[in-house]
């Protein structure tokens, strides 16, 4: 007999197969009726394969008594409820450190992007302006600025080892001093006030909500800018909207989003905005080890050994 599973979103199609095959598999995304399809499986369904933002919450937990284990695919486990997890003595993974590289190639590629205005200068270029208006106008260097990372982990140290190589300077606050080699800052405000990027890297979650409001984009200031590749809920997103169309920060950029994958169209009509689609760590390479963790998680678990990258 598979384990019978619950699939909470569309996910990494490769990933999604596999775990078909292997499992008996329940599409919760499927159904207009959710409670009912919950209860009429609630006897059987013994894990959550976790895609994407819907929340597993206690409510569901609690749809689902057999529940042993919630594999999510991601680093990221805000969408989980962890103390409702805990209390019922539900296993969550997620899948750390094999997406670390490439969520720091999509940072520095985003603080290209903004300081030099690069997806601008393409749209010049393909737009005939190269000809008719003459070179595009000069922009920012990233050589001999500092980065400041709130939120120095192992995405944010693969990120600071890439900036360095830039010629930039990092500094850090993170709620506990770490041993690294670079300056630390006791808040977000100081950090912000010492670096020219403000680079936002920490879990999302109610912990970090608003963590940069506009307290931190005032310390930052209007030749400063702020880059988020971590969770569109750690940036208070109608005060940065503000800031960014009364310059009082000279510009950010963007991969993620509070309510994915809409967002005020407001943004669109700003010139010292980048936005991409939350793509950090989406290549075929890093989505395949992201859903193998996933999936090895889940065998593990149900070979009765231990998981491999346990949370809770
Ligand atoms: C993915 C992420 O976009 O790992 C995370 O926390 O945000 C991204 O890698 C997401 O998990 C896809 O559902």
């Amino acid at each position: 007999m598979k384990p019978e599973i619950l699939f909470t979103g569309k996910g990494h199609a490769a990933t999604q197969a596999t775990l078909e095959a292997e499992f008996t598999v329940h599409k919760l995304f499927e159904s207009n009726e959710k409670e009912r399809f919950l209860k009429e499986r609630s006897d059987r369904i013994r894990a959550i394969a976790s895609f994407g933002p819907s929340p597993v919450d206690g409510k569901l937990m609690d749809a689902l008594p057999k529940l042993e284990i919630v594999s999510n695919f991601g680093v990221g486990v805000d969408q989980i409820n962890l103390d409702d997890a805990k209390k019922r003595n539900i296993i969550v993974t997620n899948t750390p450190d094999v997406l670390n590289e490439c969520v720091a190639d999509t940072a520095i590629a985003l603080v290209l992007c903004t300081l030099r205005k690069l997806p601008q200068c393409e749209a010049y270029v393909r737009a005939g302006h190269w000809a008719s208006k003459g070179p595009y106008p000069l922009t920012t260097s990233l050589g001999g600025k500092t980065l400041g990372i709130l939120g120095l982990g192992r995405i944010g140290e693969a990120i600071a080892k890439r900036a360095i190589a830039m010629g930039m300077k990092i500094r850090y606050h993170n709620r506990r001093k770490k041993d690294a080699p670079y300056p630390y800052d006791a808040d977000p405000v100081a950090l912000a006030k010492n670096s020219d990027v403000l680079m936002v890297v920490t879990p999302g979650g109610d912990e970090t909500r608003n963590l940069v409001g506009a307290k931190v984009l005032d310390a930052l200031g209007p030749k400063k800018y702020v880059v988020n590749i971590a969770r569109g809920s750690v940036i208070d997103e109608p005060v940065l909207l503000r800031y960014l169309q009364e310059n009082r920060i000279a510009g950010a950029g963007l991969d993620v989003f509070v309510d994915e994958p809409r967002m005020s169209s407001d943004f669109f009509k700003l010139d010292n905005v980048v936005l991409f689609p939350h793509v950090g760590s989406a290549t075929t390479e890093t989505r395949k080890a992201m859903g193998d963790l996933q999936i090895e998680n889940l065998r593990l678990h149900f070979a009765g050994k231990p998981v491999r990258t346990r949370v809770v």
